[in-house]
Protein backbone atom coordinates (compact mmCIF):
# COMPACT_ATOMS: atom_id res chain seq x y z
CA UNK A 1 0.00 0.00 0.00
CA UNK A 2 1.23 3.16 -0.79
CA UNK A 3 1.94 5.57 1.96
CA UNK A 4 -0.69 8.29 1.62
CA UNK A 5 0.88 12.07 2.37
CA UNK A 6 -0.18 15.38 2.66
CA UNK A 7 2.79 18.03 1.32
CA UNK A 8 2.73 21.22 2.87
CA UNK A 9 4.95 23.94 1.28
CA UNK A 10 6.18 26.58 -0.24
CA UNK A 11 7.45 26.54 -3.78
CA UNK A 12 10.33 27.49 -4.31
CA UNK A 13 12.75 25.14 -5.99
CA UNK A 14 12.97 22.47 -3.86
CA UNK A 15 9.36 22.53 -3.17
CA UNK A 16 8.84 21.41 -6.62
CA UNK A 17 10.92 18.43 -6.69
CA UNK A 18 9.54 17.64 -3.79
CA UNK A 19 6.29 17.86 -5.14
CA UNK A 20 7.48 16.03 -8.38
CA UNK A 21 8.94 13.24 -6.61
CA UNK A 22 5.50 12.52 -4.62
CA UNK A 23 3.91 12.76 -7.80
CA UNK A 24 6.17 9.95 -9.79
CA UNK A 25 7.23 7.83 -7.01
CA UNK A 26 4.61 4.96 -6.61
CA UNK A 27 5.02 4.26 -3.26
CA UNK A 28 3.48 7.69 -2.14
CA UNK A 29 0.19 8.99 -2.65
CA UNK A 30 -0.30 12.79 -2.58
CA UNK A 31 -3.51 13.12 -0.95
CA UNK A 32 -3.47 16.97 -0.61
CA UNK A 33 -0.83 19.73 -1.21
CA UNK A 34 -0.97 22.57 0.94
CA UNK A 35 0.47 26.17 0.68
CA UNK A 36 2.02 28.60 3.19
CA UNK A 37 4.12 32.11 3.41
CA UNK A 38 7.79 30.85 3.54
CA UNK A 39 10.15 31.29 0.62
CA UNK A 40 8.22 33.90 -0.80
CA UNK A 41 4.15 35.77 -0.07
CA UNK A 42 1.55 32.95 0.08
CA UNK A 43 0.12 34.19 -3.04
CA UNK A 44 3.15 33.80 -4.78
CA UNK A 45 4.27 30.33 -3.80
CA UNK A 46 0.40 29.21 -4.16
CA UNK A 47 0.62 29.91 -7.62
CA UNK A 48 4.00 28.24 -8.09
CA UNK A 49 2.08 25.29 -6.72
CA UNK A 50 0.23 25.17 -9.09
CA UNK A 51 2.11 26.27 -11.65
CA UNK A 52 4.84 23.03 -10.97
CA UNK A 53 1.28 20.60 -11.22
CA UNK A 54 0.44 21.75 -14.71
CA UNK A 55 4.08 21.18 -15.37
CA UNK A 56 3.33 17.90 -13.84
CA UNK A 57 0.19 17.06 -14.63
CA UNK A 58 -1.14 16.47 -11.02
CA UNK A 59 -4.93 16.18 -11.30
CA UNK A 60 -6.86 15.14 -8.87
CA UNK A 61 -5.19 16.22 -5.40
CA UNK A 62 -6.68 19.24 -3.59
CA UNK A 63 -4.73 22.85 -3.45
CA UNK A 64 -5.50 24.60 -0.85
CA UNK A 65 -3.68 28.10 0.14
CA UNK A 66 -3.00 28.55 4.20
CA UNK A 67 -1.60 31.12 6.14
CA UNK A 68 -0.20 34.42 4.78
CA UNK A 69 2.10 35.18 7.87
CA UNK A 70 3.84 33.53 10.92
CA UNK A 71 1.85 32.95 14.50
CA UNK A 72 4.09 35.48 15.94
CA UNK A 73 6.87 37.16 13.60
CA UNK A 74 6.59 39.31 10.63
CA UNK A 75 7.13 38.03 7.25
CA UNK A 76 10.48 37.30 6.23
CA UNK A 77 11.04 35.29 2.78
CA UNK A 78 13.92 34.27 0.69
CA UNK A 79 14.35 35.92 -2.27
CA UNK A 80 18.05 35.72 -2.31
CA UNK A 81 17.34 32.08 -2.76
CA UNK A 82 14.38 31.73 -4.52
CA UNK A 83 14.25 34.99 -6.39
CA UNK A 84 11.49 37.36 -6.71
CA UNK A 85 8.91 35.07 -7.65
CA UNK A 86 9.78 32.13 -4.99
CA UNK A 87 10.95 30.03 -8.23
CA UNK A 88 12.94 31.81 -10.68
CA UNK A 89 14.78 30.57 -13.60
CA UNK A 90 12.30 28.44 -15.56
CA UNK A 91 9.62 30.55 -17.24
CA UNK A 92 5.99 29.15 -15.39
CA UNK A 93 3.07 28.49 -16.86
CA UNK A 94 -0.38 29.58 -16.58
CA UNK A 95 -1.94 27.27 -13.90
CA UNK A 96 -4.89 25.17 -14.68
CA UNK A 97 -5.81 23.94 -11.67
CA UNK A 98 -8.79 25.67 -9.33
CA UNK A 99 -7.72 25.96 -5.60
CA UNK A 100 -9.94 24.32 -3.40
CA UNK A 101 -11.91 26.20 -1.37
CA UNK A 102 -11.19 25.12 2.14
CA UNK A 103 -8.26 27.04 4.13
CA UNK A 104 -5.42 24.98 3.90
CA UNK A 105 -5.48 24.23 8.02
CA UNK A 106 -9.04 22.72 7.09
CA UNK A 107 -7.99 21.23 4.55
CA UNK A 108 -5.15 19.24 6.14
CA UNK A 109 -7.70 18.26 9.42
CA UNK A 110 -10.56 17.27 7.28
CA UNK A 111 -7.82 14.90 5.10
CA UNK A 112 -6.64 13.33 8.13
CA UNK A 113 -10.24 12.67 9.85
CA UNK A 114 -11.06 11.37 6.97
CA UNK A 115 -8.67 8.72 6.85
CA UNK A 116 -7.79 5.49 9.11
CA UNK A 117 -5.35 6.37 12.39
CA UNK A 118 -2.34 5.49 11.48
CA UNK A 119 -3.07 6.22 7.67
CA UNK A 120 -1.85 10.18 6.92
CA UNK A 121 1.71 11.39 6.99
CA UNK A 122 2.23 14.88 6.76
CA UNK A 123 5.56 16.28 5.27
CA UNK A 124 6.23 19.77 5.60
CA UNK A 125 8.92 21.33 3.38
CA UNK A 126 8.06 24.85 4.72
CA UNK A 127 7.69 27.08 7.97
CA UNK A 128 5.63 25.06 10.13
CA UNK A 129 2.51 27.86 10.41
CA UNK A 130 -0.03 25.70 8.74
CA UNK A 131 0.26 22.49 10.75
CA UNK A 132 0.75 23.96 14.19
CA UNK A 133 -2.78 25.99 13.97
CA UNK A 134 -4.44 22.24 12.41
CA UNK A 135 -3.09 20.49 16.06
CA UNK A 136 -4.58 23.72 17.83
CA UNK A 137 -7.85 23.62 15.71
CA UNK A 138 -8.48 20.08 16.34
CA UNK A 139 -6.16 18.35 18.29
CA UNK A 140 -7.26 14.78 17.52
CA UNK A 141 -5.29 14.99 14.45
CA UNK A 142 -2.22 14.73 16.66
CA UNK A 143 -3.01 10.80 17.51
CA UNK A 144 -4.10 10.36 14.46
CA UNK A 145 -1.20 11.38 11.68
CA UNK A 146 1.10 8.20 11.32
CA UNK A 147 4.36 10.47 11.51
CA UNK A 148 5.66 13.83 10.61
CA UNK A 149 8.20 14.25 8.80
CA UNK A 150 9.51 17.67 8.12
CA UNK A 151 12.50 19.40 6.07
CA UNK A 152 13.56 22.16 8.96
CA UNK A 153 16.19 22.78 11.56
CA UNK A 154 19.56 21.13 11.77
CA UNK A 155 21.94 20.09 15.08
CA UNK A 156 25.24 21.50 13.81
CA UNK A 157 24.16 24.25 11.90
CA UNK A 158 21.82 26.73 10.69
CA UNK A 159 21.47 28.59 7.31
CA UNK A 160 19.47 31.69 8.59
CA UNK A 161 21.48 32.24 11.50
CA UNK A 162 24.32 30.59 12.38
CA UNK A 163 21.76 27.88 14.21
CA UNK A 164 18.79 28.61 12.77
CA UNK A 165 17.34 27.21 9.80
CA UNK A 166 15.20 29.17 7.53
CA UNK A 167 11.76 26.81 7.88
CA UNK A 168 11.98 26.58 11.57
CA UNK A 169 13.46 30.39 12.01
CA UNK A 170 10.73 32.36 10.47
CA UNK A 171 8.14 30.72 12.71
CA UNK A 172 9.53 29.56 16.27
CA UNK A 173 6.37 29.25 17.84
CA UNK A 174 4.84 27.17 14.90
CA UNK A 175 7.79 25.03 15.03
CA UNK A 176 7.25 24.72 19.25
CA UNK A 177 3.92 23.67 19.18
CA UNK A 178 4.77 20.61 15.94
CA UNK A 179 7.78 19.65 17.99
CA UNK A 180 6.26 19.38 21.56
CA UNK A 181 3.02 17.69 20.24
CA UNK A 182 3.10 13.92 21.05
CA UNK A 183 3.01 12.12 17.02
CA UNK A 184 6.57 11.43 15.81
CA UNK A 185 8.52 13.70 14.24
CA UNK A 186 11.54 13.17 11.76
CA UNK A 187 13.69 15.92 11.47
CA UNK A 188 15.15 16.00 7.93
CA UNK A 189 17.46 18.58 8.99
CA UNK A 190 20.51 20.58 7.32
CA UNK A 191 22.72 17.90 8.53
CA UNK A 192 20.90 15.73 5.87
CA UNK A 193 20.28 17.84 2.89
CA UNK A 194 23.81 19.44 2.72
CA UNK A 195 24.52 15.81 1.16
CA UNK A 196 21.74 16.20 -1.29
CA UNK A 197 23.95 17.87 -3.71
CA UNK A 198 23.23 18.49 -6.69
CA UNK A 199 26.24 17.74 -8.31
CA UNK A 200 27.15 18.18 -12.16
CA UNK A 201 26.46 13.84 -12.44
CA UNK A 202 23.10 14.16 -10.88
CA UNK A 203 22.54 17.50 -13.54
CA UNK A 204 23.81 15.10 -16.48
CA UNK A 205 21.68 12.05 -15.12
CA UNK A 206 18.46 14.29 -15.25
CA UNK A 207 19.16 15.59 -18.44
CA UNK A 208 19.39 12.36 -20.12
CA UNK A 209 15.90 11.79 -18.97
CA UNK A 210 15.00 14.00 -21.84
CA UNK A 211 11.67 15.09 -20.90
CA UNK A 212 9.98 18.60 -20.13
CA UNK A 213 9.58 17.56 -16.35
CA UNK A 214 13.07 16.71 -16.06
CA UNK A 215 13.91 19.80 -18.20
CA UNK A 216 12.30 22.13 -16.05
CA UNK A 217 13.97 20.58 -12.95
CA UNK A 218 17.15 20.84 -14.69
CA UNK A 219 16.22 24.64 -14.73
CA UNK A 220 15.66 25.02 -10.81
CA UNK A 221 18.49 23.63 -10.18
CA UNK A 222 20.77 25.97 -12.57
CA UNK A 223 19.25 29.32 -10.71
CA UNK A 224 19.24 27.14 -7.13
CA UNK A 225 22.55 26.56 -7.81
CA UNK A 226 24.10 29.92 -8.71
CA UNK A 227 21.91 31.29 -6.01
CA UNK A 228 23.68 29.10 -3.48
CA UNK A 229 27.02 29.32 -4.65
CA UNK A 230 26.73 33.53 -4.67
CA UNK A 231 24.43 33.45 -1.36
CA UNK A 232 26.30 30.43 0.49
CA UNK A 233 29.11 29.55 -1.57
CA UNK A 234 28.19 25.72 -2.17
CA UNK A 235 29.47 24.80 -5.41
CA UNK A 236 26.64 22.58 -6.19
CA UNK A 237 23.44 23.33 -4.23
CA UNK A 238 21.70 21.10 -1.59
CA UNK A 239 18.52 20.03 -2.50
CA UNK A 240 16.58 19.98 1.19
CA UNK A 241 12.58 19.32 0.85
CA UNK A 242 12.74 15.95 -1.63
CA UNK A 243 15.14 14.47 1.53
CA UNK A 244 11.77 14.60 3.53
CA UNK A 245 9.93 12.76 0.85
CA UNK A 246 12.50 10.09 0.19
CA UNK A 247 12.36 9.29 3.59
CA UNK A 248 8.72 8.25 3.70
CA UNK A 249 9.58 6.67 0.24
CA UNK A 250 12.55 4.71 1.58
CA UNK A 251 13.48 4.97 5.03
CA UNK A 252 16.73 3.30 4.01
CA UNK A 253 18.13 6.42 1.86
CA UNK A 254 19.10 7.91 5.11
CA UNK A 255 20.08 7.30 8.76
CA UNK A 256 18.43 8.50 11.64
CA UNK A 257 18.75 8.77 15.64
CA UNK A 258 16.25 9.21 18.30
CA UNK A 259 17.26 12.80 20.23
CA UNK A 260 14.50 14.66 21.97
CA UNK A 261 14.21 18.19 19.70
CA UNK A 262 13.16 21.27 21.09
CA UNK A 263 12.99 25.11 19.50
CA UNK A 264 14.38 28.04 21.05
CA UNK A 265 12.12 30.72 21.37
CA UNK A 266 13.92 33.33 23.88
CA UNK A 267 17.79 33.18 22.78
CA UNK A 268 19.18 36.67 21.43
CA UNK A 269 21.70 34.66 19.16
CA UNK A 270 19.76 31.65 18.49
CA UNK A 271 16.29 31.83 18.34
CA UNK A 272 14.79 29.10 16.22
CA UNK A 273 17.41 27.05 16.90
CA UNK A 274 16.37 23.23 16.62
CA UNK A 275 18.33 22.04 20.22
CA UNK A 276 18.92 18.50 19.91
CA UNK A 277 20.09 16.32 23.25
CA UNK A 278 22.57 13.72 22.11
CA UNK A 279 24.54 13.71 25.51
CA UNK A 280 22.61 10.11 26.38
CA UNK A 281 20.80 7.57 24.44
CA UNK A 282 17.18 8.82 24.14
CA UNK A 283 14.77 8.19 26.43
CA UNK A 284 11.66 5.48 25.66
CA UNK A 285 9.12 7.63 25.30
CA UNK A 286 11.26 10.09 22.81
CA UNK A 287 9.32 10.87 19.88
CA UNK A 288 11.86 12.73 18.24
CA UNK A 289 14.07 11.66 15.69
CA UNK A 290 16.70 13.63 13.47
CA UNK A 291 18.52 12.30 10.29
CA UNK A 292 21.82 12.19 9.91
CA UNK A 293 23.51 10.10 7.11
CA UNK A 294 22.45 10.28 3.09
CA UNK A 295 22.62 7.66 0.63
CA UNK A 296 23.67 10.04 -1.95
CA UNK A 297 23.10 7.26 -4.80
CA UNK A 298 19.95 5.69 -3.84
CA UNK A 299 18.53 9.40 -2.89
CA UNK A 300 18.83 10.82 -6.57
CA UNK A 301 18.19 7.17 -8.23
CA UNK A 302 14.44 7.76 -6.54
CA UNK A 303 14.25 11.67 -8.17
CA UNK A 304 15.45 9.75 -11.66
CA UNK A 305 13.26 7.31 -11.29
CA UNK A 306 10.02 9.47 -10.33
CA UNK A 307 10.98 11.82 -13.34
CA UNK A 308 11.07 8.71 -15.69
CA UNK A 309 7.78 7.64 -14.34
CA UNK A 310 5.98 11.13 -14.80
CA UNK A 311 7.09 11.10 -18.84
CA UNK A 312 6.95 13.42 -21.11
CA UNK A 313 3.59 15.40 -20.30
CA UNK A 314 1.97 18.49 -21.95
CA UNK A 315 2.92 21.46 -19.88
CA1 LIG B 1 10.40 24.68 1.14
Amino acid sequence: MPRKIILDCDPGHDDAIAMLLAHGNPDVDLVAVTTVVGNQTLEKVTRNALSVARIANITGVPFAAGCPRPLVREVETAPDIHGESGIDGPVMPEPTLALDERHAVDLIIDTVMAHEPGEITIVPTAGLTNIALAARKEPRIVERVREVVLMGGGYHTGNWSPVAEFNIKIDPEAAHIVFNESWPVTMVGLDLTHQALATPEVVERIAKVGTKPAVFVNELLDFFGAMYLEAQGFDAPPVHDPCAVAYVIDPDVMTVRKAPVDIELTGTLTLGMTVTDFRAPAPDDCHTQVAVDLDHQRFWDLIVDALERIGDVRA
